[in-house]
């Protein structure tokens, strides 16, 4: 947790672009974007992947969706469409070890998943 590059970003001691703050998230580009819109939403607090949510978590995951959702229209990617991915381990695919939720959009995503 100590030399989490995500909890630093949350308590500002490396700078990102900061796109929405709350309580219980904090949502910032994506350093590497691979679509228009590439913006990470992320839990304050240190969990280390979707491996590790519990029943306590169930309003805090709630709330990671609903503030996607505004920033979706925010970001004006609601009405053509776009995708929230949560990448889980090593096929998964995770390189940050802090829970993450991308939201991509401003193009045409193909599936299945590469
Ligand atoms: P994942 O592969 O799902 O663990 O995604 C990690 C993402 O985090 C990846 O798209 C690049 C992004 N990222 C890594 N380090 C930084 C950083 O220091 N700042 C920002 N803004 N994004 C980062």
């Amino acid at each position: 947790m100590n030399n989490c590059i995500f909890c630093k970003i949350v308590e500002k001691q490396i700078p990102s672009e900061l796109v929405y703050e709350d309580e219980l998230v904090c949502a910032f580009k994506d350093i590497n974007p691979t679509a228009p819109v590439h913006i990470l939403v992320v839990p304050k607090q240190h969990i280390e992947s979707l491996n590790e949510i519990e029943d306590n978590h169930k309003q805090l995951i709630g709330h990671v969706f609903i503030v996607a959702k505004l920033l979706a229209d925010k970001f004006e990617i609601k009405e053509k469409g776009f995708r929230i991915v949560v990448n889980c381990g090593q096929d998964g695919g995770q390189t940050v070890n802090h829970l993450h939720f991308h939201l991509l959009g401003g193009r045409k995503f193909s599936w299945p998943a590469g």
